[in-house]
């Protein structure tokens, strides 16, 4: 394995790594001032060249992204940070802006220059009152220091950023539930097209952007293209936060080059927790088909997690060991997503109702053989019938989980009941 150089979690460890200060002195601010020198033009195409894709799940090209905006019309253009974290596993964008708030800022200033944008929007989770509050006084000291406001360091242009707290819905994690929610509305997913970068928030052209993608902003025009492509595999380019959680001896963020191992990882993280061996686990979030022990050595970059038949999403790798109910851990992500679902279509709403029905009949063990079959019909009439991606992503760890673990769910319908030892995972209560 290549020596990892962190660049988004680089000053994480340092005293105050949140301060103005404590950035400014790792050299921070300094690509945005590299970057007003240029042409917003050049600006896109570097970030085209670079082949940096969205860290938010869907791996769309940033760069492109960015371009597809229609040309300046007069009227106002929005730049709208998704921050929303929310997905079960993925813990990477809450971490950057407690520890490097100032990087997320300084993406955020070079984007609205680059698109042209004069007011940038943070759409933050709820939930995290402490990432709330860390965020304003990040963006109080930026505004001090002349990085926000008018005239920002005498080049013409000027950028005002907002911090909005959500209610607490994952749904607005959802690009155009976002902007609903940013509106004032019921956050609840737009028909697409018009994407956002045609018609988004206040049905003005708009750039929605992942926390991550934003903060690897600074670093690329800092550090150039050729840097940033020479990491990570052909079509996967860069460095990313995989943020380990669940049966790992050391849990946390891991920044890595995109097309590290799960096995590469796991040496850096000290293994499994002593004594067991892995089971399963997410490559990208909840939302994403489950793998096994056969899948440590496919490469974490998009193309071979999809080639292996699931998504590298969020990044987001939860890992569960032979002491673990696959059933149970099953149960439980769909009922976050019967929780979550927001009720606009009926697939979703009814079907991850039903979904949690029969799991939790099986789980406790009621069910019967019918019922594992009863599954994978009720998932068929959810994925690729719903609204959103929420519909789809409730089903992934269903239909990977029947198909490579079937045999345990037989099990609960043979024995009567749960064949593990809920204790002995303590993943669960
Ligand atoms: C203009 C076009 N823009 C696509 C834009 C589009 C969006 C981006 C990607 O879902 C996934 C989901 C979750 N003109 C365009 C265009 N765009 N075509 O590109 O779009 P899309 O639809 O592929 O994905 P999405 O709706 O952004 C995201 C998965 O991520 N996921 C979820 C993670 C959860 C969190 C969280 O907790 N906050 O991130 C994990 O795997 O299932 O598949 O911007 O507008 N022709
Ligand atoms: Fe809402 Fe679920 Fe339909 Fe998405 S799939 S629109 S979350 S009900």
């Amino acid at each position: 394995m290549t020596d990892l150089v962190p660049v988004l979690s680089a000053t994480w460890g340092s005293e105050q790594s949140w301060s103005l200060d404590t950035y400014t002195d790792a050299g921070g601010y300094a690509p945005l001032k590299k970057a007003l020198g240029m042409e917003p033009g050049d600006l896109i195409q570097a970030v085209k060249d670079s082949g940096l894709r969205g860290r938010g799940g869907a791996g769309f090209p940033t760069g492109m992204k960015w371009g597809f905006l229609p040309p300046d019309d007069g009227g106002p253009r929005y730049l709208v940070v998704n921050a929303d974290e929310s997905e079960p596993g993925t813990c990477k964008d809450i971490p950057t802006m407690m520890s490097a708030p100032h990087a997320l800022i300084e993406g955020v200033i070079i984007t609205s220059f680059a698109i042209g944008c004069n007011h940038a929007f943070i759409y933050l989770r709820g939930e995290v009152v402490h990432v709330y509050r860390r965020l304003l006084q990040a963006v109080r000291e930026a505004y001090e220091a002349g990085h926000l406001g008018k005239d920002i360091h005498g080049s013409g242009f000027d950028l005002d950023v907002t911090v909005h707290a959500g209610a607490g819905a994952y749904i607005c994690g959802e690009e155009t539930a976002l902007l609903d929610s940013l509106e004032g509305r019921r956050g609840q997913p737009r028909l697409k097209p018009p994407f956002p970068a045609v018609a988004g928030l206040y049905a003005r052209p708009t750039v929605v952007n992942n926390v991550e993608s934003v903060a690897s902003v600074p670093a690329i025009v800092d550090k150039g293209v050729e840097w940033f492509t020479a990491m990570g595999t052909e079509r996967s380019k860069g460095m990313g936060l995989f943020s380990l959680s669940g049966h790992v001896t050391r849990p946390g963020q891991y920044e890595a080059p995109l097309g590290i191992t799960l096995r590469e990882l796991l040496e850096l993280a000290g293994g499994i927790r002593e004594g067991h061996e892995l089971k399963f686990w997410t490559p990208g979030g909840s939302s994403t088909p489950i793998f096994t022990q056969d899948h440590l050595d496919t490469p974490l970059d998009y193309e071979s997690v999809g080639a292996a038949g699931s998504m590298l999403g969020t990044r987001a790798l939860q890992l569960f060991d032979d002491t673990t109910c696959v059933v149970r851990a099953v149960t439980r992500w769909t009922e976050f997503y019967k929780h979550e679902s927001c009720g606009k279509c009926t697939p979703c709403r009814e079907g991850t109702y039903w979904l949690t029905q029969i799991l939790k009949r099986i789980e406790a063990g009621r069910g019967t053989e019918a019922d594992i079959q009863q599954l994978l019909d009720t998932c068929d009439s959810i994925a690729g019938r719903s609204f959103c991606a929420l519909g789809d992503g409730a089903t992934s760890s269903i239909i990977s989980s029947v198909t490579l673990f079937r045999e345990e769910y037989e099990a609960h319908v043979e024995q009567g009941g749960c064949p593990f030892d809920h204790a002995a995972s303590a993943l669960f209560d």
